[in-house]
């Protein structure tokens, strides 16, 4: 069972994403993803409303309950109470994260998204649980304000200033996780290598048996 309040043992977080996923509902994608060894699950959404948020992830909290996977709104601290979900994920132009840490308190899981020391040391000061560090590679389109990659460095520089859990995200998959974990990552967050795949818990399967070595 994956440990829900330890964030530095989750290797493999699988983002969803509506576009990338081919048709296939974020339900499927994250069943799918779960079997292939997902550690932790983020329902990612830019496009749906409100409502339909809420009830993508009302489905989503029902079946990472249901397999004891930890479950991460990005963004939506609101949608993330409504549900229960486990945790929030916010990128540097989202709430800040001590504002979004003051209303959820000290029980939920918080993860921040940053690209620099100085981003890390603050996200650790504002009582996050985990960074994300990226792009550390290309992303690959499903985010289009990216910028440029960070390279495979930044994760060192980050490891060695900040004792935070850092999760590798941006074009991260099966030919490179390895890389990322060698660089001092403790997991890597996957959209497109995964969600796109013709066959998703499979591609799971492969990026986690990488981050796991
Ligand atoms: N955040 P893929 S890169 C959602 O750098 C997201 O903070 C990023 O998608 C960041 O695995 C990214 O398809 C997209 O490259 C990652």
């Amino acid at each position: 069972m994956t440990d829900r309040i330890s964030p530095g043992l989750w290797r493999l977080h699988v983002l969803t994403d509506r576009k990338a996923s081919r048709g296939r509902s974020h339900l499927q994608v994250a069943e799918a993803a779960i079997a292939g060894g997902a550690d932790v699950l983020q329902l990612r959404d830019k496009e749906a409303s409100s409502g339909e948020l809420y009830l993508e992830a009302l489905q989503l909290r029902k079946l990472t309950r249901e397999a004891k996977v930890p479950f991460i709104v990005n963004d939506r601290l609101d949608i993330a109470l409504a549900v229960d979900a486990d945790g929030v994920h916010v990128g540097q132009s989202d709430l800040p994260a001590s504002v979004v840490r003051g209303i959820m308190g000290p029980g939920k899981i918080l993860g921040v998204s940053v690209g620099t020391v100085e981003e890390a040391i603050q996200a650790e000061k504002d009582g996050a649980d985990y960074l994300g560090v990226g792009p550390v590679f290309e992303a690959r389109g499903t985010k289009p304000d990216t910028g440029d990659p960070l390279g495979i460095d930044r994760i060192a520089l980050i490891r060695r200033r900040c004792r935070l859990p850092i999760v590798a995200i941006g074009g991260i998959d099966a030919d490179n996780a390895g890389k990322v974990r060698e660089a001092g990552a403790d997991g890597a967050a996957v959209i497109s290598a995964i969600v796109s795949a013709d066959d998703i818990e499979q591609a799971a399967r492969r990026v986690k048996r990488l981050l796991s070595g």
